[in-house]
């Protein structure tokens, strides 16, 4: 197959060249960061590091990290390194959990960000003879924009659908034979189930790739996808802070996604120490942003856990590789002193044959802390027999409790009981308020 790429020559360096890059491009972020922005002047001059002590890539662990508090801190303008009058764009997270981020941008930051979606989709075998419906949400959300720059840029024939209306998604996506679709893996479940309702084989779907991401979805969830569409599906990751999806993608071959290094530096540390790991050890994502005028990274905390890998990988691209993030360190749960992700529940749904429509409750009674999940029955178990549903909630529990070394409380529900997601999915409902 022939191996294709957006922009071969970056996409291929080598090693070497890719660190020297990196290190020319560092100096100069951190001087233009330092001279512009005095929330960052001050982390630095607090941790007695100057611009001139930072002189190549193995100087990084000098700087101070920055968190999403620091950000909060800096709200609205205190993290910006140009003037309004060259920026031209903002774009924000949803802020549903209080914690509202805004980016901006100049046009130089959006065209390298486009550029980074543009890989993505070629690297999903996207070309200019391609329809991309992008069905991921448009507005403040990145996901929106970002792919459709992308498409554009490939010279794809882009569908900006935005997310919802899956009736339309449908429409569309048939009578102008869409092969390419852009959306959270959520959402590609549920237009893959309605179009199964709909009578439709995957044979009878155009689509031959998708893109998906901006949320955490396991190698259980792609089979399924794949399957129900007909497709190969991708991967891709991003978040607001570094402009949003195409920070990393997906290549052929399915084994992680790479990071495009000439924008983004990438560490792992251990969340609780700050100590930078080794490639290889799991631990926490941070990104300094080499590139990004407007609103600059350096060695922002993504709270995102995953491993990196420097392997060859058949595609040729050499940029590393990130694992799938495995979960946030502040989405995982600690229920009766144990670590539980839900990623890991999905996991055991989807061996054990449901679809992955779940929610998790966790509450605390009498100090002891209660996990029930709720879990949709497929069609065909569907059974008002209580033995035969008490049974099934007993082996699903079983299995769970082999997973997670906990024993949740499963219960069945009826097919389609639990809300569909065109978005990010919600999958857990924390009413401890420990935080
Ligand atoms: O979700 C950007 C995006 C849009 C990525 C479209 C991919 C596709 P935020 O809303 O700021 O930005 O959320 C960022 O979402 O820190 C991860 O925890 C999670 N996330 C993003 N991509 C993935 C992925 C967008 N592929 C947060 N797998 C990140 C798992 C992901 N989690």
């Amino acid at each position: 197959m022939e191996k294709r790429y957006f922009q071969k020559e970056i996409e291929t360096m080598s090693v070497e060249e890719i660190k020297k890059l990196q290190s020319e491009k560092l100096v100069k972020q951190v001087k233009h960061v330092y001279e512009n922005v005095e929330y960052y002047r001050s982390l630095m001059d607090e941790k007695g590091v100057k611009p001139e002590d930072i002189k190549g890539i193995e100087d990084l662990h000098k700087l101070p990290f920055l968190s999403k508090a620091d950000l909060r801190d800096a709200y609205p303008y205190g993290l910006l390194a140009k003037p309004l009058d060259e920026c031209v764009r903002i774009q924000s997270t949803s802020g549903t959990t209080g914690r509202r981020v805004i980016a901006f941008y100049t046009q130089k930051d959006i065209d390298l960000w486009e550029d980074c979606c543009a890989r993505a989709i070629v690297a999903a075998g996207g070309t200019n003879k391609d329809v991309c419906q992008v069905a991921y949400g448009y507005g403040l959300f990145t996901g929106g924009p970002g792919l459709n720059g992308g498409s554009h840029r490939v010279g794809c024939l882009t569908l900006p659908m935005s997310s919802g209306n899956t009736e339309r998604q449908i429409q569309f996506m048939m009578d102008l034979s869409a092969t390419i679709i852009c959306c959270t893996p959520s959402y590609a479940a549920y237009i893959g189930e309605t179009l199964k309702e709909q009578g439709y084989t995957p044979d009878q779907i155009p689509l031959k790739a998708g893109i998906f991401g901006a949320e955490a979805w396991t190698e259980e969830m792609r089979q399924n996808i794949q399957e129900t569409l007909g497709i190969k599906a991708y991967d891709i990751y991003g978040l607001t802070e570094t402009s949003g999806p195409g920070v990393a993608f997906e290549c052929e071959e399915q084994t992680g996604m790479h990071i495009n290094e000439d924008h983004f530096l990438a560490e792992i540390i251990d969340p609780d120490t700050g100590e930078v790991l080794p490639e290889g050890t799991k631990g926490e994502l941070v990104f300094t942003a080499l590139d990004k005028e407007a609103f600059p990274l350096l060695r922002y905390r993504t709270r995102d856990i995953c491993v990196l890998t420097r392997k060859p990988c058949s595609c040729g691209r050499t940029h590393i590789k990130m694992s799938k993030p495995m979960g946030r360190s502040d989405d995982m749960m600690i229920i009766r002193g144990v670590n539980v992700f839900p990623s890991q529940i999905e996991t055991v749904l989807l061996q054990e044959g449901y679809q992955p429509n779940y929610q998790i409750i966790v509450d605390r009674k009498n100090n002891t802390d209660t996990f029930d999940v709720n879990v949709e029955m497929n069609p065909d178990q569907f059974t008002d027999t209580v033995g035969a549903l008490t049974a099934l909630e007993k082996s699903l529990a079983g299995a769970m409790k082999t997973m997670l070394g906990i024993n949740p409380a499963v219960h069945l529900v009826p097919p389609k009981s639990i809300a569909r997601s065109e978005g990010k999915a919600v999958r857990v409902i924390d009413k401890r308020k420990l935080v």
